[in-house]
């Protein structure tokens, strides 16, 4: 049996929140991001700001397309690429690391433990960095509840996601992530951000329909470690720009 030590990437987010810098990160979905301009559109990521690159999306199952999307932006940031797995087709030798994740509200045994335990061989063979982290899906009408076959978590009763988040803690996991689901009409309410921040020692990342420099404020100081935004980056550079600095606690 050898030591497990955490890797490079998880260090590198680590060192951030516990410097109290918290941490943005940019999702890149390789169906919404033309392939043509994703080098050129993380190397503008990287220069407003964005500690790092998620790729992944709810209705990608082109392992040859994540390939090549992912390596394109490698060979254009420096900031770390993490891939955002939906399945097993998502796991690319080219990313850094990989969210290890599991989708704790999840009806499926597929999302729950069955794609991980299909997926765990490939990781080891790549030599990719896996980070481990227990997904939380709230209510809505998302691609990404949907695809998971989630029981979505109520967004106003912030203490049911705690329970989970802490029983993903106690599970091993090492950051726990409430999703609002990408394009999400609103992200998730900060009291609920707060109730699970306040009940786990892990570092809490939000995502989905964050679009607003006061959103991701709100955020930040309802105690979320990480702030993923996705959609603003295609939509409107300057927003997310903006959001970046918000992020830091700068003013946007
Ligand atoms: C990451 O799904 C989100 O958790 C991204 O959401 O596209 O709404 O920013 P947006």
């Amino acid at each position: 049996m050898r030591h497990l030590r955490v890797g490079k990437t998880e260090r590198y987010l680590m060192e951030k929140i516990e410097s109290g810098e918290p941490v943005h990160l940019t999702l890149f979905d390789p169906e919404e991001v033309d392939l043509d301009f994703a080098g050129a559109i993380a190397r503008r990521s990287e220069e407003a700001g964005t500690d790092g690159i998620m790729v992944g999306g709810s209705t990608i199952f082109s392992q040859n397309l994540i390939d090549t999307f992912i390596k394109s932006i490698k060979e254009s940031v420096s900031i770390p690429v993490i891939i955002f797995p939906n399945n097993i087709t998502s796991i690319s030798r080219y990313a850094d690391a990989i969210w290890f994740m599991s989708l704790l509200n999840s009806t499926d045994h597929y999302y729950l433990i069955g794609a991980q335990s299909q997926g765990a061989v490939l990781v080891k063979q790549y030599g990719l960095e896996a980070i481990p982290m227990g997904y939380l899906i709230f209510g809505g009408d998302t691609a990404v509840a949907a695809m998971g076959r989630a029981l979505p978590l109520p967004l106003e009763h912030g203490e049911v996601a705690a329970c989970y988040a802490l029983a993903a803690q106690y599970l091993g996991m090492r950051f726990v992530y409430l999703e609002a689901g990408s394009g999400a009409r609103t992200h998730i309410p900060p009291p609920t951000v707060r109730r699970v921040a306040e009940s786990v020692d892990i570092p809490v990342i939000v995502g989905g329909g964050i679009r607003s420099t006061e959103a991701a404020s709100d955020m930040v100081r309802a105690g979320a470690k990480i702030v993923v935004t996705g959609t603003v980056v295609e939509r409107d550079y300057e927003a997310y720009r903006r959001i970046i600095r918000a992020v830091k606690g700068g003013e946007p």
